[in-house]
């Protein structure tokens, strides 16, 4: 197995994968805008309805423990004296745009994750004698220099690991990731480092004795299928540095969706609701707030795929995320399960177009 996947590797360019994220992005906008915030614990509020919980924090506060979607009475426990000021979207949204203007500079192929983090593939890029890592520090430099405000950046050859890099030298740094390095680097990876292994993924994998890329790198490719199925599968490639996922290029973002494949299928509908209360709309809504902050949405929906790899979706029109709408599509949609155990449960909702937002908030 690993061998035939060095073969398809070797017949690939190897590329290069600049991830930016900017660092505590509204908290530092406020501080830019606000030097009387500067140098003190500092939080944003929630929007809207998530108006109890915290949008995140400088890393003054941080050290006190306060996190991204802590609720505020919890944060204000921890840091008594923290301030916390409201959000002001249009503003970031506005150092978003002119942040995606300076990656236009050094190449067409940018992914947006969110209005503060990007993939930029910049293997052809001719800029800076073609050096990524000159590169990333251009970018670095032109967003401190034009919008006062820092971002930290990864350079590696595959996206998972120029984010996980983009976080190693977080505030104001960046850190590079040579193909050469990979594996050494990859070795010593804590498992939760790598996006999408959620908490009770870690557990169970700790349980099993993994801790380390390197502890899944030398298990039995197998075994690790049997015990972890699609996951097992993923992270396998990732510790070998394996991650063939390209920088997708996209005009704009028409939907967001969270999805979970169970390594024991479920079936009944209050196991399928414990997924989607407790572990799915969570996630959903976190990501919403990151790429569509107003949370206008047209549609949300359910998805399913039955124990016989049948793919199903339902969905409803609604303008707001809510999860109590979630209940009827659930009980709808398992009408169609004819007796069959439920392998993969998926939420997704369809956003607004950019336009029609602006039209609307207009008027
Ligand atoms: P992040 O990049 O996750 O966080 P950050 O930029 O504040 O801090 P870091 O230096 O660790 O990168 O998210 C970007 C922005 O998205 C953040 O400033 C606020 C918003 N956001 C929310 O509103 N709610 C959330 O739960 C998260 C995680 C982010
Ligand atoms: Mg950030």
């Amino acid at each position: 197995m690993y061998s035939s996947l060095c073969v398809v590797m070797s017949d690939e360019k190897v590329r290069k994968i600049i991830h930016v994220d900017m660092d505590c992005f509204y908290a530092a906008v406020e501080m830019r805008d606000n030097p009387s915030y500067r140098g003190r614990p500092l939080a944003v509020g929630g929007h809207e309805k998530q108006r109890g919980v915290l949008s995140t924090c400088n890393y003054e506060a941080r050290k006190f423990g306060i996190r991204s979607a802590m609720p505020t009475g919890q944060a204000l426990k921890l840091c008594p004296h923290l301030l916390v000021v409201p959000g002001r979207m249009q503003v970031y949204k506005q150092a978003s745009q002119h942040i995606r203007e300076i990656f236009s500079r050094y190449t067409t192929l940018i992914e947006p994750l969110s209005l503060d983090e990007a993939f930029l593939d910049v293997t052809d890029s001719e800029q800076c004698q073609g050096s990524a890592t000159l590169i990333a520090e251009a970018i670095r430099r032109d967003i401190f220099n034009e919008l006062q405000l820092t971002a930290s950046a990864g350079v590696a050859p595959v996206k998972f690991l120029a984010k996980v890099a983009s976080d190693m030298n977080k505030p104001n740094g960046q850190y590079v990731i040579p193909p050469e390095k990979v594996q050494q680097v990859v070795d010593k990876l804590p498992l939760e480092k790598i996006p999408g292994v959620g908490k009770v993924s870690l557990e169970k994998l700790h349980q099993a004795g993994f801790y380390l890329c390197e502890d899944v790198k030398n298990s039995d490719y197998r075994e690790l299928l049997l015990r972890f199925g699609r996951l097992g599968a993923s992270l396998w490639k990732k510790s070998h540095g394996i991650d063939r996922r390209e920088v997708v290029v996209e005009r704009e973002r028409k939907s967001v969706g969270v999805e979970r494949t169970f390594s024991e299928n479920i079936s009944t509908y209050d196991e399928c609701w414990q997924v989607i209360e407790h572990k799915l709309f969570p996630e959903l809504e976190t990501r919403l707030l990151k790429v569509s902050p107003e949370k206008a949405i047209i549609k949300q929906g359910i998805k399913l795929k039955f124990a016989d790899f049948q793919l199903t979706t339902i969905e409803h029109i609604h303008p707001e995320l809510e999860l109590d709408y979630f209940k009827d599509l659930l009980r709808d949609i398992l009408k169609r399960q004819q007796g069959r155990e439920i392998r993969l449960l998926g939420l997704n909702v369809m956003l607004k177009p950019e336009e029609q937002t602006k039209q609307l908030s207009f008027f």
